[in-house]
């Protein structure tokens, strides 16, 4: 099977185990926070972070099982933080995933809301798999997208990110940013996997590690496609960190350094794959696509 094959077979199993992870729209009064909450889950997200925590799992010879529960939490915390950021009072965007944001079509109000359920549910359902699964290991896989998604992963990402907004940073303020704000999600899908697959302290690290650089490549493409790519594909307005003044890694280096970083993270994530083995081959080649991505 070829690495767009097997990326295909794993978007379409992390959709399906979302339909049932998600609440149906009977299950509450109104029926309007699951549906808003469906809506931007959805919209055709890349999926990328819950592939790579069951790929981590199933690669360290974890239960893939286990990590589903794991993997759909973490969709669900991503999605709420791209319905939060692109409000009024933060990003102000009216596409995301290429369609409406959330707020446009749902206001403001359910928006939040519905952001606020989505987390909630991720906690719901983690909490219940290791309830169900006994396990101590899954309790770590727990802690570790708890802290990636809080004050000192994604979120204090974002509060840096909001307090600076039209200000001129420092390098060392943009990295804080995008160790954090983008990064934090990533690596966290990596060390949830694989504690998932109970892998040792120095694999788990490495893993880390691997996460962080993806990451921050990942935050560093975003910011040459704000600049190089087209609405289309991206689903999202292009140039919008320009109309909103915002420093990023494109702006303070140029292009080029930006591409060549690039690449050089993206290297030092495959050289650790290698070194676990084989068996990361998939993480690995889903790195190199990642640093060719046009969405
Ligand atoms: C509001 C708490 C809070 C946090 C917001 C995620 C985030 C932090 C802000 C979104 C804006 C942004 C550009 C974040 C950088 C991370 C990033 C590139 C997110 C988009 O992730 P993809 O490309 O999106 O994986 P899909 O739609 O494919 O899931």
């Amino acid at each position: 099977m070829s690495f767009k094959e097997k990326l295909l077979l794993k978007t379409k199993d992390i959709d399906e185990k979302l339909e049932l992870y998600l609440p149906s729209e009977s299950e509450d009064e109104t029926g309007i926070i699951a549906k808003a909450m469906r809506y931007s889950v959805f919209a055709g997200g890349k999926r990328l972070r819950p592939i790579i925590l069951v790929s981590v799992a199933e690669a360290l010879g974890g239960d893939v099982n286990k990590a589903y529960p794991f993997a759909c939490a973490l969709e669900m915390i991503h999605t709420y933080s791209l319905i939060h950021d692109d409000l009024p009072a933060m990003d102000n965007d009216d596409f995301r995933r290429g369609i409406l944001t959330n707020h446009k079509v749902f206001g403001e109000d359910i928006a939040i809301l519905a952001g606020d359920a989505l987390l909630n549910r991720s906690f719901e359902i983690m909490s219940k798999a290791c309830a169900l699964n006994n396990d101590c290991s899954l309790v770590k896989a727990m802690e570790a997208i708890a802290r990636a998604a809080g004050a000192k992963g994604m979120l204090g990402g974002q509060v840096v990110d909001v307090i600076n907004d039209g200000k001129k940073i420092d390098e060392k303020t943009l990295r804080y940013i995008d160790k954090n704000k983008t990064a934090a999600m990533i690596s966290g899908a990596f060390e949830a996997g694989a504690y998932i697959a109970r892998a040792g302290e120095e694999t788990t690290r490495l893993l880390y590690e691997a996460g962080q650089n993806i990451g921050v490549a990942f935050q560093i493409q975003d910011d040459i496609l704000d600049v190089i790519g087209d609405f289309e594909t991206f689903g999202k307005s292009i140039g919008s960190d320009e109309k909103n003044n915002k420093t990023t890694y494109v702006t303070m280096f140029g292009l080029e350094k930006a591409k060549e970083d690039t690449a050089s993270l993206s290297e030092k994530a495959v050289k650790i794959f290698k070194e676990i083995g084989s068996s990361m081959d998939f993480l690995a080649e889903l790195t190199n696509y990642l640093i060719k991505r046009n969405n």
